[in-house]
């Protein structure tokens, strides 16, 4: 049914309405499922469940899409993955930038939050004495014998998350720091395990040293990291650098969302309201605690979250609710 913009001027007002509904149809979404990544870290998987619940208050429906971290994002370029909404600058941004440059994937905005991935120590460790002149790297050259476990032959344990999350940046570290024969890492098969190490190291009272990343639920429980010599472009062995320079520590880095480009189209007020969301540390380091403090399921913390924090997610899903009139 067409009218004439005459007509329209003459409908009495209940019919206009109606035919407003109807045009803004035009512009609703795609009943296709938004497909979202779960990855193997808690705040991503709770926050992939706070924005899929979201997006299921505005009507539309998500599939929740378990992904390799560094897979995903040529799986967001070619539209296997509707989105990514955790990209983390110092480990993911050469798999995000290499998916947009080959076409497919964009940028969809900005977290209002630095991140930062890097070994450290729980406070505890630091005030303990455990390791006299942490937190600066140098003070690692004394101190192994205290953070030695089972497993370690008698050197100084890291214990690194996932193999897949950072490859071999820390074994790599520690031989551009020449820690190498005080030192050794090993890889977490999860990142439960990190958590569990600091639990286990506390109750025994001996160090730790473990790979962990801001903001994370250990922001308010106290950690410190590392102080490395400091990151510089094409430091690492992986971009190019030498032995003499892979001894750099992590960046600090932005948060970044990316979407599949076809996102705005098929999804319009769902892409809208993913593009203007942006979280913030307090937001993340809440996502983490609810799982890794108080033992949710990633599923019923993001309920929660969403259930205590309308004042925060409302005005971007609302704001996009009859966008197009
Ligand atoms: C990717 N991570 C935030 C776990 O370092």
């Amino acid at each position: 049914m067409i009218l004439s913009k005459l007509k329209l001027k003459i409908l009495p007002p209940i019919l206009a309405a109606t035919f407003a509904a109807v045009s803004c149809a035009t512009y609703a979404d795609s009943n296709k499922p938004i497909r979202i990544p779960i990855k193997n870290w808690s705040s991503q998987i709770v926050m992939a469940h706070v924005i899929g619940g979201m997006f299921e208050s505005m009507g539309n429906r998500v599939e929740y899409v378990p992904v390799d971290n560094q897979a995903s994002f040529e799986a967001v370029r070619a539209g296997d993955l509707t989105l990514v909404h955790e990209v983390w600058q110092s480990t993911m941004q050469n798999g995000y930038y290499n998916a947009m440059e080959k076409g497919g994937l964009i940028d969809a905005g900005t977290h209002d939050v630095v991140t930062k991935e890097e070994m450290g120590v729980p406070n505890w460790v630091i005030e303990k004495g455990l390791c006299p002149g942490l937190p600066k790297w140098e003070a690692l050259k004394d101190c192994h014998a205290a953070f030695a476990t089972p497993d370690s032959g008698g050197k100084g344990r890291w214990l690194e998350g996932p193999q897949s999350w950072h490859g071999d940046v820390m074994p790599n570290r520690i031989k551009g720091l020449g820690l190498d024969s005080k030192w050794t890492v090993k890889f977490a098969g999860a990142a439960d395990a990190l958590w569990t190490e600091l639990k286990a190291a506390e109750k025994e009272g001996r160090g730790t040293v473990i790979f962990n990343w801001s903001p994370n639920f250990t922001d308010a429980t106290g950690f410190t990291f590392i102080e490395f010599p400091p990151y510089s472009d094409g430091c690492r062995l992986a971009d190019g650098g030498s032995l003499a320079t892979t001894g750099c520590g992590s960046p600090t880095g932005w948060l970044k969302k990316g979407a599949n480009y076809k996102f705005p189209k098929t999804h319009p007020q769902a892409y809208a309201a993913f593009s203007k969301l942006t979280f913030n540390k307090t937001n993340i380091g809440q996502m983490a605690a609810l799982v890794d403090v108080d033992g949710l399921t990633h599923a019923d913390a993001a309920k929660k979250w969403l259930s205590t924090n309308k004042d925060v997610w409302m005005p971007w899903t609302e704001s996009t609710l009859g966008a197009g009139n």
